[in-house]
């Protein structure tokens, strides 16, 4: 095939069964109501950048330090987003080449300890991350691992018990950070006990780094010695990871990065990270941010009046963990029904949760995607009126019809972007 027939087929014509499901997950994302607390939709702009020329380049090392030819290219949406990181969090040093979270933390670990070193992290029913120290994640398996939680009465930490915790077992490091915590965390709380016990703190703003980075939420830095993200939740930058730290930390990350854990970086995705930062570095990303926490505390604040619990009695991020064993369901039947209705969540244990991970007492609900879409309060309180009735006819299933259709009736007034 010569290269301008290359060029020329679409698609849809060179490969019909992935142009197909491509167009299936297109169709899905407009149709359904989006409310993974994860997720969240990019800009065409980013996507442009994620899906450019970009993934033919080869670009171990850094920018001016490559071990390839031809990067000048490169070099500038690397420098770009770096710079555009570094400013959005107010940070000396920043990395944008981890593919993802995993690999960001799996970084600090491998550059700031060493195997059967003592590492403090949340459970994971607690609101923790597999990486955190989870037995079945390489943190748990290479690491001697202690976990602290949130107190039974309050559903928030103690940081009293924290520092008990830390004084008796002296970790190494400190993890923080949650994938399924609605409150704000004390960080000079945790940096003290970090000081305290000797010990480094990791800050894991994966979910709130876009919070953060607009404003809206404290942030670590200046706490933490290392601080790792995600980019592609509240962030909404492409799926990837970066990490943050100061100059003499920033040597360290580098080297562990690249050679020691990765190879090439993804300069497409690089270039994708540089065009998210830019945006949020814009008055709208604040803006929007905001109306991400609004959206949060009415939809907890409708579910709650519609006698749901939701732990920790509401929230202060874009996330909730709805409990719904008080209707005598199961996170995994809600989560299945609402399925089948249009929207999107996951089950999720809430703290001291009898039920096993699989099936799970409540289900988490952020706002990230459907406040890009641009739906506001009153859209809350309609799809909090529908999850409530949903969960009402999990039982019969005699609703599903016409709760699917108020679903589609929502989506169909708010694009994708
Ligand atoms: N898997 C992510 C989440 O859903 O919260 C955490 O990395």
């Amino acid at each position: 095939m010569n290269a301008r027939l290359l060029e020329s087929l679409s698609l849809a014509s060179t490969d019909p069964e992935v142009a197909r499901a491509i167009a299936l997950e297109e169709e899905r994302q407009q149709r359904n109501l989006e409310l993974i607390a994860s997720e969240n939709y990019v800009s065409p702009a980013v996507r442009e950048a994620a899906a450019s020329v970009m993934t033919n380049k080869y670009a171990e090392g850094y920018p001016g330090r490559r071990y390839y030819g031809g990067c000048e290219y490169v070099d500038i949406v690397e420098t770009l987003a770096v710079a555009r990181l570094k400013a959005l969090f107010g940070v000396e040093y920043a990395n944008v080449q981890p593919h993802s979270g995993a690999q960001a933390n799996m970084t600090v670990y491998f550059a700031a300890l060493r195997p059967g070193d003592t590492i403090m992290g949340t459970a994971l029913d607690h609101g923790g991350h597999l990486t955190h120290g989870s037995k079945v994640s390489f943190s748990g398996q290479l690491y001697n691992v202690v976990t602290y939680g949130v107190s039974r009465r309050s559903e928030q930490f103690d940081y009293d018990e924290i520092r008990a915790i830390a004084k008796a077992h002296k970790p190494k490091m400190i993890v923080t950070g949650w994938s399924a915590y609605s409150r704000i965390p004390d960080w000079q709380a945790f940096a003290d006990i970090a000081h305290e016990v000797g010990a480094l703190l990791l800050a894991d703003i994966a979910h709130v780094a876009g919070l953060i980075a607009a404003g809206l939420h404290p942030s670590p830095v200046g706490h933490a010695d290392y601080i790792t993200t995600t980019t592609h939740k509240t962030l909404r930058g492409p799926r990837g990871g970066a990490i943050m730290c100061d100059a003499e930390r920033g040597k360290g990350i580098a080297k562990m990065l690249f050679p020691g854990i990765q190879g090439g970086p993804l300069m497409h995705i690089i270039a994708a990270k540089a065009v998210a930062f830019g945006e949020a570095l814009q008055p709208a990303f604040r803006e929007y941010a905001a109306q991400v926490v609004a959206n949060a505390r009415a939809l907890a604040r409708t579910l709650e009046q519609r006698g749901l619990r939701i732990v920790t009695g509401g929230t202060d991020n874009h996330l909730m963990l709805v409990d719904v064993s008080v209707r005598g369901l199961t996170g995994k039947a809600v989560e299945a029904y609402l399925d089948s209705i249009g929207i999107t969540v996951n089950k999720n244990t809430i703290p001291f949760d009898p039920q096993p991970p699989a099936v799970a007492s409540g289900i988490r609900v952020g706002t990230p995607a459907v406040t890009t879409r641009g739906l506001r309060e009153p859209e809350m309180e309609e799809i909090a009126a529908i999850m409530s009735a949903a969960m009402d006819d999990v039982a019969s299933g005699t609703q599903r019809e016409a709760l699917r259709a108020r679903v589609y009736e929502l989506t169909s007034r708010f694009g994708v972007p």
